[in-house]
């Protein structure tokens, strides 16, 4: 996916032009994966124009989180990364973007030794269109489950956004595309559903919405609380358990979460016909788009107006 470049991204305090905004062939995380991001989008409401940060301080502080689990001193506190993403969103003109913030080991060491190497953090801001393709959040994607085993928590923690997780999910991301799905499914080592290569899972089955635990090795993702407490909103019976592939393939209802993927439901998985979006499916799409776009009152809190 291209990207649609904007004039400005915020580099280590600063405001650069975005041709400006390089690092050294040499950085520590170019070459270790390293680093750890974040993924957020900002809104804005086609009604009225105004335009939000979705959970924009939850994210920061999972950034921290990630930092914690990766060893790695992040100079900014999650203050300061809000002020910035809100200066660099506003800088650049936009009502409606992806934000990826980026901290990353950068340039001064080799090995992987990453001790004296500088932490770098970038917070990057540009349109993003619907993640899994111009249809998909109306009619669904085809999945498969992946031949390659998500990342345990023993090895690379699935809880930290950490570039290197990406290798896994990229390795899964193009065996799907070879094998014609849109996007893959990533199971365990004892093969209990994990998630998408950049989303959380649900299935809805005779009415109940069920999620993996995070304990099954997966990152906790805000769109994934945020559904839940939206399908607690809704009275629709929620609950974490661990599920197995054939869970997919005779579920109601399959869907995605993710900041880029937002809500997208699934159409089929491994070639079982899962069909047109449910009812459910449907009903949480539209609440999550009202909360994201500043709708509903009481979910204002996890609105930053820019
Ligand atoms: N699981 C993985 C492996 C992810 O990469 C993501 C987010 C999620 C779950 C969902 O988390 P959240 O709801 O907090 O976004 N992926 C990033 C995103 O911006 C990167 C995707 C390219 O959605």
């Amino acid at each position: 996916m291209a990207i649609d470049e904007v004039d400005y991204i915020w580099k280590d305090g600063e405001i650069v032009p975005w041709a400006e905004a390089t690092t050294h062939v040499l950085s520590h995380s170019l070459h270790y994966g390293s680093g750890v991001f974040e993924g957020i989008r900002c809104y804005q409401n086609p009604d009225n124009d105004k335009s939000f940060v979705f959970r924009l301080r939850d994210h920061m502080e999972r950034l921290h989180r990630s930092c914690k689990i990766a060893l790695i001193d992040l100079p900014y506190t999650v203050d300061e990364l809000c002020d910035a993403t809100i200066e660099i969103i506003r800088k650049n003109n936009l009502k409606a973007c992806y934000i990826r913030p980026l901290v990353y080991r950068g340039y001064g060491v080799m090995g992987v030794d990453p001790t004296g190497a500088p932490t770098d953090v970038i917070i990057a801001v540009w349109p993003w269109g619907t993640y899994l393709g111009g249809d998909a959040l109306e009619n669904g994607v085809a999945v498969g489950i992946s031949s390659w085993r998500q990342r345990s928590n023993n090895a690379i923690p699935p809880a930290v956004k950490s570039t290197a997780s990406y290798m896994n999910s990229i390795l899964a991301k193009l065996e799907a595309k070879q094998h014609g799905y849109v996007e893959a499914i990533m199971l365990n080592e004892q093969g209990l559903v994990c998630e998408g290569t950049g989303e959380n899972l649900f299935i809805v089955r005779d009415g109940v919405l069920s999620t993996p635990p995070l304990s099954d090795g997966l990152l906790e993702g805000l769109t994934r609380d945020t559904i839940l407490c939206l399908a607690d909103d809704l009275e629709i019976p929620a609950v974490e358990e661990s599920l197995t592939r054939s869970d997919l393939y005779i579920a109601d209802e399959v869907f995605m979460t993710g900041s880029a993927a937002e809500l997208t439901p699934i159409g089929s998985v491994d070639g079982r016909e899962v069909g047109k979006p449910g009812e459910i499916t449907r009903a949480l799409q539209e609440r999550f788009f009202d909360v994201v776009y500043g709708n509903i009152e009481e979910y204002a809190d996890w609105l930053t107006e820019v």
